[in-house]
């Protein structure tokens, strides 16, 4: 990919403002004159945003912060002292004490939703906090959270806040072995799971398969356990314990611990280029001060509307809009527990017309699932209560978005697609209901403070101007950005300041078209985005290759109907074992096993040999194009050592059209 002029690049039409919105929180006079601001004088601009937070310690230095390769370091409000979960709870008390701060839909929608107020929140978050010290976790000790989408999640991450632990949320569906990769990596001192969580009329062993991590780590790992379900669970004596028992019997008082604004909140781990995952480090202050800003204002959320984001808290949406933006500001969240799709495509509506829902952010691949199932199941329900949607995790394609405009925004509600990462805690490049026009498909253009730039891939210099293409790098810091890999400061550079010098590097490539729009392309590393999830490509390829039947394996991903992205693995066999639909089997049955199900390989390719150069690295630009059943286009196959194997992978291609 090179820089492109412009004349190729159409700009498509602005979809106007619907009515209504002339009196949102950000309006496009405060767009123009509060983004020149942010830009101009970050300095002045976020000391003003700080005050959204309570501070026991004001600060009195804003911004202090590096991209020079080598000396990266990244500090706001490095002065100041707070308190997390105290301004996720406390200072709501007093005028919002008896409002809903949390509603739980269960995933059976026949069994009781919870509504937790307030000062509920508090009681079981402080409780929840004396348990955890009781059992001797202390200010920056780490907490694993392997959890079902209940609210014991969310009185858990906000536990940990409060004492000043913290908190590592690992996606239920991830398997024994990466939760004990985790646990291993940050040096957890406990882990707090439940018995089993239900999805879908399914069930997830949470506790059997953390009793099957627990066995990798170290003997001290006590586990607490969320008797959720019922179901019955092995239980040892003396590193099990009973959670919502141990809670009954604690203290309802437990003072929120006064924490510097540059402590770390949480890890969260992400996959990247590399076979490890990075432990993305959050810390306090600046993170909660950016998600509460973006959460207020790129949904214009108001008080009394009810907030439902159907992320799952083990993802970075959840983090920063189910739990921390909406607590922040005082909101009312809603958690499901359940999917889209059970038990009939008509479910995510039904809680909306349940709840009243105001504003409705998910995936694209929900979506596009669900534009699958027909309008019919839209239709049935009343969505009169919707003001706002959101999309997040991957670029949304035009149908899905004109689907979604029309049948569940009824032409009347502002769609935000809102662009951002793990690395970068909240919204970064995304539309405001009152403010940006949008165009489907386009993240269209920067948040306050966010300064976007597109880079010549190659020579990393900046270009300039509209109607161009390249790489997507932020020139400067805002406050919501990771600090540093856990562990690995050095690594935390090289991923992302040493290729292109004196900027963040996102990863992703984008257009900025002739309005200013960025138009994300996806990414340009070997990560790939599957229903709305990042997989490292050599995470998989790791997995593969620890099977004893497996000699080899490239994994590339392809254009997929509902997935956005499916996985595409070309896997070498060792010598003498005979290619098989049951090895097949046998392989995506190993991976699901060695990662989680969200990894599974779509289709799996038997290939005598990989392309490679004469040097022996694999050339994955030819597997991804025969892959994506595009190999007329293969470009320069001169440098490879075998050209042959070409002709045996195209022939015996399993994805043809
Ligand atoms: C929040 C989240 C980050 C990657 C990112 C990009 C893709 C996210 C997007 C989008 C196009 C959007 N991505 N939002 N691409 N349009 N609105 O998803 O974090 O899991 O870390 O993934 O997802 O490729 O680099 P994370």
């Amino acid at each position: 990919m090179g820089a492109k002029a412009g004349s190729d690049i159409q700009a498509t039409a602005k979809r106007p403002i619907p009515p209504g919105f002339e009196n949102a929180h950000v309006t496009p006079q405060i767009y123009a004159e509060r983004y020149a601001a942010s830009i101009r004088d970050p300095e002045t601009f976020w000391a003003e945003e700080g005050k959204r937070l309570d501070w026991i310690k004001p600060y009195t230095k804003v911004k202090n912060t590096t991209f020079e390769y080598g000396k990266v370091s990244i500090r706001w409000y490095e002065d100041g002292v707070l308190n997390v979960a105290a301004n996720c709870i406390d200072r709501h008390l007093e005028k919002r004490g008896d409002q809903v701060a949390i509603i739980w839909e269960p995933d059976d929608p026949n069994a009781p939703e919870r509504r937790i107020t307030y000062r509920e929140l508090a009681d079981k978050v402080a409780r929840m906090a004396n348990v955890l010290k009781a059992h001797g976790v202390a200010k920056g000790d780490r907490v694993v959270l392997y959890l079902p989408m209940i609210p014991e999640a969310a009185f858990a991450m906000l536990a940990c806040a409060r004492i000043g632990a913290i908190h590592s949320v690992v996606f239920g569906g991830f398997s024994p072995d990466a939760l004990a990769n985790r646990i291993n990596d940050c040096d957890a001192k406990l882990v707090i799971t439940a018995d089993t969580a239900p999805r879908g009329g399914r069930r997830t062993p949470l506790k059997s398969n953390t009793d099957a991590a627990l066995l990798h780590c170290d003997d001290k790992v006590k586990c607490l356990v969320v008797k959720h379900t019922g179901d019955q669970t092995t239980w040892i004596e003396g590193r099990d314990f009973d959670l919502l028992a141990e809670m009954e019997a604690a203290s309802p008082d437990c003072p929120p611990e006064p924490m510097n604004a540059e402590d770390p909140l949480f890890i969260l781990y992400t996959s990247g280029s590399t076979g490890k995952p990075k432990g993305v480090v959050h810390t306090s202050g600046g993170y909660l001060v950016y998600a509460s800003m973006t959460h207020q204002l790129t949904f214009d959320y108001r008080d009394g509307d009810i907030f439902w984001c159907t992320a799952d808290v083990g993802w970075v949406t959840g983090h920063s809009y189910i739990v921390y933006g909406p607590l922040a500001n005082g909101a009312t969240t809603l958690m499901f527990e359940g999917v889209p799709t059970w038990p009939d495509p008509g479910r995510f509506w039904a809680v909306c017309e349940k709840y009243k829902v105001n504003q409705f952010y998910t995936a694209p691949t929900a979506i596009r699932a669900l534009m699958g199932q027909g309008s019919e199941w839209v239709e049935k329900y009343d969505l009169s209560s919707l003001r706002v949607l959101g999309t997040v995790g991957e670029p949304i394609n035009p149908e899905a978005w004109a689907w979604y405009d029309k049948h569940v925004g009824k032409g009347r509600c502002p769609i935000v697609d809102t662009w951002w990462q793990t690395e970068t805690g909240g919204h970064m490049i995304t539309s405001l209901p009152g403010a940006i026009e949008a165009k489907p498909g386009s993240a269209t253009l920067p948040f306050f403070g966010v300064k976007p730039v597109v880079l010549d891939p190659q020579s990393g210099a900046v270009i300039e101007g509209n109607g161009v293409e390249g790489v997507l790098a932020i020139a400067d810091s805002w406050p919501g950005q990771m600090r540093t890999v856990w562990g690995d400061h050095q690594r935390f550079q090289d991923t992302y300041f040493q290729q292109y010098k004196g900027y963040y590097f996102t990863g992703d490539g984008c257009r900025r078209d002739e309005d200013g729009y960025y138009w994300i392309t996806g990414r340009v590393d070997d990560v790939i985005n599957v229903s709305g999830h990042r997989m490292g490509t050599a995470e998989i390829e790791s997995a593969l290759v620890a099977h004893e039947k497996v000699a080899e394996a490239a994994v590339v991903g392809y254009p997929h109907p509902v997935k956005g992205q499916g996985i595409y693995a070309y896997v070498t066999l060792m010598a003498g074992v005979e290619p098989s639909d049951e090895l097949r089997k046998e392989l995506v049955k190993w991976v699901r096993q060695e990662i989680g199900p969200i990894a599974s390989p779509d289709l799996i390719q038997f290939a005598p040999g990989l392309p490679k150069t004469r040097s022996g690295k694999i050339m994955r630009r030819i597997l991804r194009k025969i892959a994506e059943n595009d190999y007329g286009s293969l470009g320069d196959t001169s440098t490879l050592a075998d050209p042959a194997v070409v002709d045996d992978l195209i022939a015996n291609r399993m994805n043809k059209g």
